[in-house]
């Protein structure tokens, strides 16, 4: 059977691969599994059938066979458990590998995350002029904090792993705020991760969807 993943039938990102589809696309193609996909409208997937695949009327899931499942860190691990490429097998280098997958979503996608609600959720509020750089400072603490770590390494620990993919993905999300490229050896981390082949496929697929002319109402 073959694996189903849901993206947004428009990503308001008009396709720069920032919707969280791209990250397990993005795994998918690292561990060379194809896949299929079910755009979701913003209004399905408030609707019941999508609500019983992710409670949080969210994208994306996943679904193999008898297996559904939510969160993009459950969806990239699962991937990387199941499949070789994206864990290295000694298990003191995979722990780590591990451990920067939290890192990314736990402690450096967060500020990022904040950032985009001052603005756009919170940015008519009397008090979003005030908060905004405050919310850009912590992202400027904690970028400079996993840059110090970085230096001039190519990836997080060793050999290319789900952690470095689930890193550059929520980094990506920080670099339209000019953020990203304060931090050099990040920016060209970033860029490292954007130029692999399965990055690439990746990309491409969710741009297709998201600049295609929308079918006749
Ligand atoms: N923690 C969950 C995960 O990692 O899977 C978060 C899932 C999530 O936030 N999904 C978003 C969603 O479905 C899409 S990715 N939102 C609809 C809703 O909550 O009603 C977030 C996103 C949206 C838009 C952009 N963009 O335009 O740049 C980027 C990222």
């Amino acid at each position: 059977m073959t694996i189903t993943i849901t993206a947004f039938e428009r990503s308001p990102d008009g396709g720069k691969g920032l919707a969280r589809d791209t990250r397990v696309r993005w795994a998918l193609e690292e561990v060379g599994q194809p896949y299929d996909v079910r755009l979701v409208s913003f209004q399905a997937m408030k609707e019941p059938a999508h609500l019983r695949v992710h409670p949080f009327g969210q994208i994306p899931t996943y679904e193999d066979g008898d297996l559904t499942l939510f969160e993009t860190g459950a969806i990239v691990f699962h991937l990387a458990e199941r499949h070789t490429g994206l864990l290295p097998s000694d298990a003191n280098a995979r722990a780590r590998a591990i451990m920067w997958m939290f890192a990314a979503l736990n402690s450096v996608e967060p500020p990022i995350l904040d950032l985009s609600t001052a603005k756009f959720m919170e940015g008519d509020k009397p008090w979003a002029e005030e908060r905004i750089p405050l919310v850009k400072n912590r992202i400027r603490q904690r970028l400079g904090q996993l840059s110090d770590r970085l230096g001039d390494a190519q990836w997080l620990d060793g050999e290319f792993s789900a952690g470095d993919l689930m890193m550059i993905s929520v980094l990506l999300r920080a670099r339209p705020s000019g953020i990203l490229d304060e931090f050099p050896n990040l920016a060209a981390y970033v860029a490292r991760g954007e130029a692999r082949p399965a990055y690439k496929r990746a990309f491409a697929a969710q741009w297709a969807i998201n600049t295609a002319p929308l079918p006749a109402t």
